[in-house]
């Protein structure tokens, strides 16, 4: 079993903060390759209290308090992670999303799970990307209110889809700087609300992404 599909034990302290180092070949003007620039990479890392996990898998198996979703203003489904959680969660979710009137860019709203293992789907609208700074803010918007929604329900252990890097077209490198960054910033603000946050991404490209900017990451 991989991280994300089993059941969660907590690790000690001094077994987080692990980091590999990577060593990045650069290639010469004549193809040949030597070895450059140093580049961290990790996967898991305490924020405060709060430990942050990369992972590379299929949100709608994770077993957590709540999953994200990267929805639309309806509500109503649609492709990507969005229809992905729908196939997999049954119509529990849309009979609730029905009740809610749509949300708005950057908002964050909770329904029931259904057949999902986990708790709560919490569904946030991304920007679409046009590289304007509000869509910044929006996309950061989307992280911090969708932890809110989870603190106001005591939903401790949360996993995101990378939000608005799909159809919605922002570019991964930047996105999950925000992602990262918007996190760690209300964890710091709330360092009793959340035991977890997963981030799970859709592929090897993305998560390495993630690893990278993780190890950077302030804490
Ligand atoms: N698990 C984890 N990540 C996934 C999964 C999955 N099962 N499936 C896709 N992703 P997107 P957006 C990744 O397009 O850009 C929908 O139609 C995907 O690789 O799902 O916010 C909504 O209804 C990408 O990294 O969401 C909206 O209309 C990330 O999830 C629109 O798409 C987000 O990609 C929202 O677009």
């Amino acid at each position: 079993m991989g991280p994300g599909f089993g059941v969660w034990t907590p690790e000690p302290p001094e077994r987080l903060n692990r980091c590999t180092i990577g060593e990045l070949p650069i290639r010469r003007a004549d193809g040949s390759r030597r070895h450059g620039g140093v580049r961290g990479r990790m996967t898991e890392r305490v924020v405060g209290r709060t430990r942050f996990v990369v992972v590379d898998g299929d949100i709608t198996k994770e077993s957590v308090d709540a999953i994200v979703n990267a929805a639309n203003q309806s509500l109503l489904g649609g492709g990507g992670v969005d229809g992905a959680i729908h196939r997999a969660g049954g119509p529990a979710i849309l009979a609730d999303c029905e009740t809610l009137g749509g949300c708005a860019t950057g908002d964050a709203k909770v329904t029931t799970a259904g057949r999902l293992q986990a708790k709560k789907v919490i569904h946030t609208v991304g920007p679409r990307y046009h590289g304007r700074d509000e869509d910044a803010a929006l996309l950061a918007s989307c992280y911090r209110t969708s932890l809110v929604r989870a603190r106001e329900q005591e939903l401790r252990r949360i996993a995101f889809p990378a939000v608005s890097t799909g159809i919605y077209g922002y570019p991964i490198e930047e996105a999950t700087r925000i992602a990262l960054a918007t996190c760690a910033d209300v964890v710091r603000e709330h360092p009793e609300a959340y035991d977890e946050i997963r981030f799970v991404c859709f592929g090897a490209s993305d998560a390495a992404v993630y690893r990278h900017r993780l190890a950077l990451l302030d804490v």
